[in-house]
């Protein structure tokens, strides 16, 4: 509902008002494990500053209006600003929520198809970009994501993820920590590689400091001595995988003693880190946000690849291996021929490549500043909250003050959605019934579940995906979008079964269909803790069809050279990271007073040597300021922090007036997005650069 870890949670009601909220220990995938956000589903439910009927802008009032009247105005003006300005004029941006909802998941493409529109962004040019722009170029896939066989695996070598605090990230894990200890009590090992001694460093066996942004030249580093020492073990795909020469080679130019500067880490560290790995009866790389969000994300996700595969880990029993989902968006993309593109067409004033058609976000707020053919000029969000989640959100903020017209499909009033026009709300969290179609794809055990609602939706919301085809439909007929009537009549027919029956047609044809008498929508209905359907099996070959797995793929080789030539550059000063907490989700769960009770959350973290080096004291205030703004937040001093490096949590920042979240606001905070740089990209996927942001830090006056 909220998170990628899909625990199972065992809700007590009395009519539709929330008793309890507690883990189910009959789920056989998550095990009864809990975090603090599962019982935030209640707050959610009864926040009185939920947005619970269509609100219009007026001045700088909202006013509660009919839904008629608020879907036909927005698609009046959303269709005027198309034929009077052409089809990219509008925008459209799909926030994280999204991919929790998997009747949003189903009907938001066919939207984004009707709107027509090249302007269309979301959350994961902010995210998992590079992930799936290596998997899109070595398995022909965008989503052929791999995944630790955490449950199995003897060696987890962990980069740029915390999953103890996040639950796993392109990793479905419920009670990650209770599998990571199990790992450990069977003899295995966890190496953490970050900038931070975080939680899940803690519990592992060796936690590297690596200065950020030095990922790529670590595998690289590793490569070379799995090369140099004969330690690589061509598995069984050997017969289908090209390219290991080229990767032989490059690795060649990267030695331990070469990238030890840049990484941080010493050479014989290096080393000993190769050998261990490489010789682990079986080991599996994960790089999760931390390898991604970064100058060289594109490089560093595609080498965690390269050196599972190099190993012989790739698509083997404790490795690094695929799921096998009931519901197999892969498969029924394969069937459709939608794998994924990049760089089919290019941003208008910046000229970065669309991935799998969107345009990196970092270049939306330029595509509505700068005027000429294709200005954007309208706005759809739906549940989305750019303005504290994309970099240099300030800018983004002023910008979406220009827009001719916005609308935001959302639940709350906030940062983002407060310049919108007309805000249409929906049904959320235990309000809806719930199969997560996203996770279980990336499942480290392959399992299902589906649930029916708990509670009502409050009356005067709908459900996401009746907003989206409604919104699309009406769009159409205002003489907008797309001006297809495929299209349009899809749309008309979605709306009338609803998207229950498309994911019933995909359990009913997904790998698991057959199996156990045929798995469908009504025989998980009757199963509400959930079904298990299996460890993680083989299956890349099936995956791939005839096509050939591509260990060095000419676009990420030809980036190798960008990542050598940065190898002189000097770190003086501080680089600025982010940081997740167990009692924050993004920058929408701190309307829950549950949540933001304890110790203020915002705070910059430094190790002590440099707060002495500026006389910093703990406890202070601090104005931490980056090429593109500043903010102003308490300093905590903690060596769990390497030198040189600080660190500050993301989506805060909620004193921005016009929103309307009040325990929020008391919280305030200040967003890390407002010292993040639109202009610091991975330039080879053009995902945004969160991490590594060069700051200074002074006390604040
Ligand atoms: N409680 C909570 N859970 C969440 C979320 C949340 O906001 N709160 N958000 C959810 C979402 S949308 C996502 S995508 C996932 C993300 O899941 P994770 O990727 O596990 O998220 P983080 O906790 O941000 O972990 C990233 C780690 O990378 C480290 N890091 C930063 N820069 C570098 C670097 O250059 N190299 C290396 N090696 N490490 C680096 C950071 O110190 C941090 O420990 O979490 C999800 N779960
Ligand atoms: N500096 C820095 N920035 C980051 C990150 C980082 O680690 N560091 N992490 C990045 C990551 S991984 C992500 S995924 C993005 C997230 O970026 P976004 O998706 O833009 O932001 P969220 O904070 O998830 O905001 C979600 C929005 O959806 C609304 N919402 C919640 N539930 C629902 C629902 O059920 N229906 C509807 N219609 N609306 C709903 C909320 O009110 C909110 O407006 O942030 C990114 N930004
Ligand atoms: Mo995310």
């Amino acid at each position: 509902m909220l998170c990628e870890a899909v625990c199972g949670i065992v809700v007590e009601t009395e009519g539709d008002q929330m008793l309890s909220v507690r883990g189910d220990s009959d789920d056989p995938f998550s095990r009864g494990h809990i975090c603090p956000k599962a019982a935030a589903l209640r707050d959610l439910a009864e926040d009185p500053d939920r947005v619970r009927e269509p609100l219009r802008r007026q001045g700088d009032r909202f006013v509660p209006v009919s839904w008629d009247s608020a879907l036909d105005e927005a698609a009046e003006r959303l269709a005027a600003i198309q034929k009077q300005h052409g089809r990219d004029a509008v925008g459209f941006y799909l926030g994280n929520p999204t991919v929790h909802s998997y009747t949003a998941l189903l009907t938001a493409p066919l939207f984004s198809k009707l709107l027509g529109s090249h302007s269309r962004f979301s959350a994961t040019s902010v995210d998992q970009l590079p992930h799936m722009l290596a998997a899109l170029e070595m398995f022909g896939h965008q989503l052929a994501l791999p995944l630790p066989d955490v449950d199995r695996t003897a060696f987890l070598l962990i980069l740029g993820a915390n999953p103890v605090v996040s639950n796993g990230s392109l990793m479905t894990a419920g009670g990650i920590a209770r599998r990571l200890e199990e790992l450990r009590a069977r003899g295995g090992r966890l190496v953490v590689v970050d900038p931070r001694r975080s939680e899940t460093a803690e519990l592992a066996d060796t936690h590297l400091f690596i200065r950020p942004g030095g990922d790529a030249y670590l595998l690289l580093a590793m490569l070379h001595v799995i090369f140099e020492e004969k330690l690589d073990k061509p598995g069984d795909l050997t017969d289908i995988t090209d390219g290991i020469g080229t990767v032989r080679s490059i690795a060649a130019r990267f030695s331990p003693e070469r990238v030890a500067g840049r990484t941080g880490i010493e050479a014989d560290t290096l080393r000993a880190l190769a050998r261990d790995f490489a010789g682990a009866p079986t080991a599996a790389a994960y790089g999760r946000i931390g390898v991604c969000t970064q100058e060289f994300g594109g490089l560093a996700s595609w080498l965690v690849v390269v050196l599972n595969a190099v190993t012989g880990n790739l698509d083997r029993a404790g490795g690094s291996m695929f799921s096998t989902p009931a519901a197999d968006l892969v498969s029924a993309a394969n069937v459709l021929g939608e794998r994924g593109h990049f760089g089919v067409w290019k941003s208008r004033v910046r000229g970065l490549k669309e991935f799998g058609g969107e345009l990196p976000v970092a270049v939306l707020a330029e595509e509505i500043e700068t005027p000429g053919e294709g200005q954007i000029r309208g706005l759809v969000t739906h549940a989305g909250n750019p303005v504290l989640s994309t970099p240099s959100g300030n800018r983004l903020s002023v910008a979406l003050a220009k827009l001719d017209f916005m609308v935001s499909i959302d639940i709350y009033q906030n940062e983002t959605t407060r310049h919108a026009n007309l805000i249409l709300p929906t049904s959320c969290g235990l309000e809806r019934d719930h199969y997560d179609l996203a996770f279980y794809a990336l499942s480290v055990r392959n399992a299902a579940r589906y649930v029916p609602a708990a509670i009502s939706p409050p009356p005067g919301v709908r459900e996401d995906w009746q907003v989206l085809l409604d919104l699309g439909i009406k769009l159409h007929q205002a003489g907008g979008g797309k001006r297809s009537h495929a299209l349009y009549a899809a749309l008309l027919a979605l709306r009338s079964v609803g998207p229950r029956r498309t994911l019933d047609v995909l359990l009913r044809t997904g790998p698991h269909g057959k199996l156990f008498g045929g798995l469908s929508l009504s025989s998980l209905e009757k199963q509400p803790h959930g079904v298990d359907l299996g460890p993680l099996e083989p299956r890349l070959r099936d995956l791939l069809g005839k096509r050939r797995i591509a260990l060095a793929p000419e676009l990420l080789v030809a980036d190798v050279p960008r990542l050598e030539s940065a190898l002189q550059a000097t770190a003086n000063g501080l680089t600025l990271i982010g940081r997740r907490a167990l009692r924050s989700n993004n920058s929408w769960m701190h309307n829950s007073a549950r949540l933001v009770k304890g110790p203020v959350g915002c705070t910059l973290l430094m190790h002590p040597d440099d707060a002495r080096a500026r006389g910093l004291s703990n406890g202070g205030r601090v104005r931490v300021r980056s090429r593109v703004g500043e903010v102003e937040v308490p300093l905590v001093i903690s060596d769990e922090v390497a030198r040189g490096v600080v660190s500050l949590p993301h989506g805060w920042g909620h004193d921005r007036p016009g929103a309307a979240l009040k325990v929020a606001a008391a919280h305030a905070g200040a967003s890390i997005n407002d010292l993040t740089d639109p202009a610091v990209i991975d330039a080879l996927s053009g995902n945004a650069g969160l991490s590594g942001v060069p700051v200074e830090v002074v006390a604040a006056a």
